[in-house]
């Protein structure tokens, strides 16, 4: 897209070796279809990842990994900017002013940190995953971004990017894009497969739940023909009575393009059996090309290297021009080269 369209920003972490169904539906997905519309910025934000403890070893081997898994989901090197947030370092530096900008109570507000440190054990959480959304303000804002495609989990620190450009563009002058968050309602909270209550996280308590895109597809087929339902028969979609049921119906809408009610319809008076064994298939049909696609961006290193190594430039040039009119704003003095 030409770069004088409306911009969009995300990011997603490294963090384990295969992205889950509820990140390709409720983040990567709307990054396909963005490049399309806007001037798109993609990263992978391995500064993020390094918020827990992190083996060196595999996370650079998945920080690959999810460059590959982006370009098989659709991106396109052609149509967006694709690069590592590591490479750019002016995230880093901006983020360090938006901390100073952001206030102790407003940070601890912050639910994604309260659930993410009680997972680990509060005293054990480090002080970058309290400040993580602060970092990811810096993130958007250093791409003067519109829109973030995000799932639902991230509107709070939206909001917060939100808060932060407002404060600084009316102290020090009109600096920083107003971003909005990008979240399609529909698929904005896929659900864990065998607790429909919890969103689908790769921390979850149990591996049962979550389908991993690269996992052998046999594997994630079983997972969905064992989902939890309810006693009930009735295929409907009703997310307060039917949690289970309306996930399974959300992801076969998702994947296959039919409305709800069509799909209400058609598997009217056929239990759940049939439902959970379709989206199976469904699953397995569309993942095993994915798979494939991965594979392939993995076997041809050089390729992956010079598709980062060329967002990476592009990013930085943006990234310069904006830390640079915040630096001035501030008052700290230019160096001279
Ligand atoms: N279940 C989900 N439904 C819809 N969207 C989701 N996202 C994550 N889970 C769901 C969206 O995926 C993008 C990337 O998220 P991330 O890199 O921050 O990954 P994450 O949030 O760390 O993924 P998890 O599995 O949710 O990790 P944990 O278990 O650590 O909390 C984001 O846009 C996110 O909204």
């Amino acid at each position: 897209m030409a770069s004088d369209s409306p911009r969009a920003l995300s990011g997603i972490q490294p963090t384990a070796g295969s992205f889950h169904l509820g990140n390709y539906l409720g983040a990567i997905r709307q990054y396909v279809a963005l490049q399309e519309t806007h001037d798109a910025f993609y990263m992978v934000v391995d500064l993020h990842a390094i918020t827990v403890p992190q083996d060196p070893v595999e996370l650079r081997a998945n920080t690959r990994l999810a460059a590959a898994q982006l370009l098989a989901a659709g991106l396109d090197p052609e149509r967006c900017t694709l690069f590592i947030q590591s490479h750019v370092p002016e995230h880093a530096q901006l983020g360090w002013v938006m901390n100073c900008m952001t206030g102790f109570g407003e940070a601890s507000r912050m639910t994604q940190f309260k659930d993410k440190s009680a997972k680990q054990g509060a005293d054990r959480a480090t002080v970058g995953l309290f400040t993580y959304p602060i970092l990811q303000v810096a993130d958007i804002l250093l791409y003067q971004a519109d829109a973030v495609p995000v799932g639902e989990d991230q509107r709070q620190h939206i909001e917060l990017t939100r808060d932060l450009a407002e404060r600084f563009n009316t102290r020090y002058g009109p600096t920083f894009t107003i971003p909005a968050p990008h979240i399609v309602r529909e698929v904005a909270k896929i659900y864990d497969l065998q607790d429909p209550s919890a969103k689908m996280s790769k921390s979850a308590a149990s591996p049962k739940g979550l389908v991993n895109l690269l996992d052998d597809p046999k594997v994630s087929a079983k997972k969905f023909r064992s989902a939890v339902t309810d006693t009930d028969t009735v295929i409907r979609y009703d997310e307060k009575e039917k949690p289970g049921v309306s996930n399974l119906l959300t992801i076969h809408s998702a994947l296959t393009g039919t409305g709800i009610p069509e799909l209400e319809e058609r598997y009217e008076g056929k239990g759940y059996g049939a439902l959970k064994t379709d989206l199976a298939d469904i699953f397995v049909e569309w993942v095993t090309p994915f798979h494939e696609r991965t594979r392939e961006y993995l076997g041809d290193p050089e390729t992956l290297d010079s598709v980062l190594a060329k967002g990476a430039e592009k990013a930085r040039a943006v990234a310069a021009e904006t830390l640079a009119a915040a630096y001035d704003r501030l008052g700290l003095v230019p160096a001279k080269h």
